[in-house]
């Protein structure tokens, strides 16, 4: 059900004088789905074994989290249709658990529009790539960033403790993957730095990184944290699509 409607929207004719849109459905290729879905993505086990089997993936070495990288993820004309959609819709963004910084998140987001095909066709590449089960999945957002614009040291689950967390999780549970995949290479700054493994991820247009939120009891792993760097020029895109426990929506 999910595919067959995937497949209808990545199919549907793009508005005739949206050259970008035309060029890039023209680039969609539909990827094979999963044999199987990992639900949430708790336990990872099969999650980590399925994305492996990908050619072209990087692990991050390092014991203390699972971080996936792999580059051309996403073709050019994909990310250029994303940035305009991005472009078009941006609201600042907004922080849970606000912790009295109020430059911690001075980006701009947009929520894309899942109906859209183009953004229906990257959903189903993400699904086609992790193996976990759409109805897990938030909707895709984007993310603007403009010189010295960042993303301070955060991680993507939610502190239980936290007092945002009935809020943002009582129906859906907590995240449990983040796909985040580069649109664009601003002219300077705008890396994602893992600071508890010393990881610095330079963006690059369509490269995708994925990691498992969750530590093997289920809890939040706080190695998971990072933070999108300023830009120094230029401006920087990335998209990102969270997973939960339960459901979404
Ligand atoms: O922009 C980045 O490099 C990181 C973005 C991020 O952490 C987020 O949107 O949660």
């Amino acid at each position: 059900m999910f595919w067959a409607s995937v497949w209808r929207f990545a199919s549907a004719l793009a508005p005739a004088n949206a050259i970008w849109q035309n060029a890039a459905m023209a680039s969609l290729a539909n990827p094979a789905p999963p044999p199987e879905t990992f639900g949430s993505g708790y336990p990872s086990e099969p999650v980590v074994a399925f994305i492996q089997s990908h050619a072209n993936v990087q692990k991050v070495p390092n014991p203390k989290l699972t971080l996936f990288l792999k580059r051309d993820f996403l073709e050019p004309e994909l990310c250029a249709a994303l940035i305009d959609m991005i472009d078009a819709k941006r609201r600042p963004s907004t922080v849970s658990d606000y912790n009295g910084d109020a430059s911690f998140r001075t980006s701009e987001t947009c929520d894309l529009d899942k109906s859209d095909p183009i953004v229906a066709a990257v959903e189903a590449r993400i699904i086609a790539f992790t193996g976990l089960d759409p109805a897990h999945g938030e909707p895709i957002q984007g993310q603007r960033y403009a010189v010295g614009q960042e993303f301070k040291a955060h991680t993507d689950y939610f502190d239980p403790r936290g007092q945002d967390f009935q809020k943002y999780c009582s129906i859906a549970g907590n995240r449990t993957w983040t796909a985040m995949i580069y649109l664009n290479e601003p002219g300077a700054g705008g890396a994602t730095r893992f600071k508890a493994v010393n990881k610095i991820v330079q963006p690059e247009a369509g490269k995708l990184l994925a990691w498992n939120n969750l530590r093997p009891d289920g809890s939040g792993n706080p190695s998971t944290i990072h933070h999108g760097m300023k830009v120094r020029e230029g401006t920087k895109y990335v998209i990102t699509k969270w997973f939960r426990e339960r459901p979404w929506g």
